[in-house]
């Protein structure tokens, strides 16, 4: 690899030697110059940065910052549909809510692991999380009062949810991107089933279609708040796309979902509680109303509508789950010492026999 100059590296993708790792005020020696231009090189590429790739600090920040958001994001969202699970309308509707709001855990388990290869463990997000440090989507701060919000999260949320997440399978960490590309498609599968149960109401008695226009009208906004603040008010966009974690900004993703649900919304003989919404020749993309960013901002302070019922929950479920993590570390210890090791292939072999 060539040597690199000073002035090569201030224009690097990492931007200001803060973000690279450095100490501000402190010129970058020699070696951590060739990291950083290795690095830079690689995202330059599209190459993917792997665990043991030296990275900037602050690229290894955001990676964590975002993860542990998203890991988050995907234990705590199980909460509003499990409250469905058990007043499911058929064997069918609830086998499938099951199985999703499983997926959901596993979703959780793979970003915790793949967060795990940047050094962090899933132990220390938890208690960052349950401490209130880190944060989790805004969507999961609002409640499901009818069987047809189970169906609008699907449509609606999952489909924000891929929208946001097919671009992540593009992103410059490898364990993040390859995590995503499994996670998409078991969401593109909930966001259809969302659709499904929806055009089953929409198309049932008056009351039914009424239930599933009044989720829609509720679940819309929060949707569209999923994609984080707007572009002139989004702090780690900018950074966050020169190193090709973030692929597109919050607004053009905002504006990729409103133009896939639109035509959809139509499909399903309901209405999208936004009188702005209309296609604009000029744009080829369809304009909408505006975003109540104080909501957005409330939520974010704690004080949606299910914050502390979110996080109450959870971290009780994490203090009732203590002794099956217990036992599965008694376990683990148990089956790695020698004895048991040398035990273990002749038990294989009679079971298999
Ligand atoms: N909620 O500078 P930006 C799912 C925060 S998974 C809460 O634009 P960034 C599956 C942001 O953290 C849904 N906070 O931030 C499912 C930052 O705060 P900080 C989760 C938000 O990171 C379906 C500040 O605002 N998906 O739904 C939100 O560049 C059904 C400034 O914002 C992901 O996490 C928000 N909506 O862009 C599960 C995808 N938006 O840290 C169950 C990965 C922004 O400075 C059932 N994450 N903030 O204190 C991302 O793509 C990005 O992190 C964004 C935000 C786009 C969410």
């Amino acid at each position: 690899m060539a040597a690199v100059t000073a002035d090569q590296t201030t224009q690097s993708t990492s931007g200001t030697a803060e973000a690279a790792g450095q100490a501000v005020g402190t010129a970058p020696d020699a070696a951590d110059a060739a990291r950083l231009a290795v690095f830079d090189a690689a995202v330059a590429a599209d190459d993917r940065i792997e665990p043991r790739d030296w990275m900037p600090e602050a690229y290894r920040a955001t990676l964590v910052r975002q993860m542990a958001q998203h890991a988050h994001s995907e234990i705590i969202g199980m909460q509003p549909e499990a409250n469905w699970i058990t007043r499911a309308p058929s064997l069918r509707r609830k086998a499938i809510l099951m199985a999703k709001v499983q997926d959901e855990a596993g979703h959780g388990l793979y970003l915790y692991s793949a967060a795990e290869t940047l050094g962090t463990s899933r132990e220390e997000l938890l208690d960052k999380l349950h401490a209130g440090r880190q944060r989790y989507s805004s969507i999961f701060n609002y409640p499901t009062l009818t069987w047809a919000d189970v169906g609008a999260i699907g449509w609606l949320v999952d489909g924000a949810a891929i929208t946001n997440q097919v671009p992540l399978c593009r992103c410059s960490y490898g364990p993040y991107a390859r995590a995503m590309v499994r996670i998409c498609k078991e969401e593109s599968f909930h966001q259809r089933q969302g659709y499904e149960l929806l055009l089953a109401l929409s198309r049932g008695t008056e009351a039914q279609h009424a239930m599933a226009q009044d989720a829609v009208d509720r679940w819309w906004w929060p949707s569209l708040m999923m994609f984080g603040p707007p572009d002139d008010a989004s702090s780690h966009s900018e950074q966050s796309m020169a190193w090709k974690i973030k692929r597109h900004s919050n607004d053009e993703l905002r504006q990729r979902f409103v133009d896939i649900a639109v035509p959809q919304a139509e499909a399903l003989g309901l209405t999208l509680p936004d009188p702005d919404i209309r296609w604009n020749e000029e744009r080829g993309q369809h304009d909408f109303g505006a975003i109540d960013w104080t909501e957005f901002q409330e939520v974010l302070k704690g004080n949606g509508p299910c914050n502390e019922q979110r996080i109450t929950q959870r971290r009780r479920a994490h203090e009732e789950g203590a002794w099956v993590r217990d036992a599965a570390a008694a376990y683990a210890a148990k089956h790695t010492t020698p004895s048991t090791r040398t035990a273990q292939p002749a038990q294989h072999v009679e079971e298999t026999a």
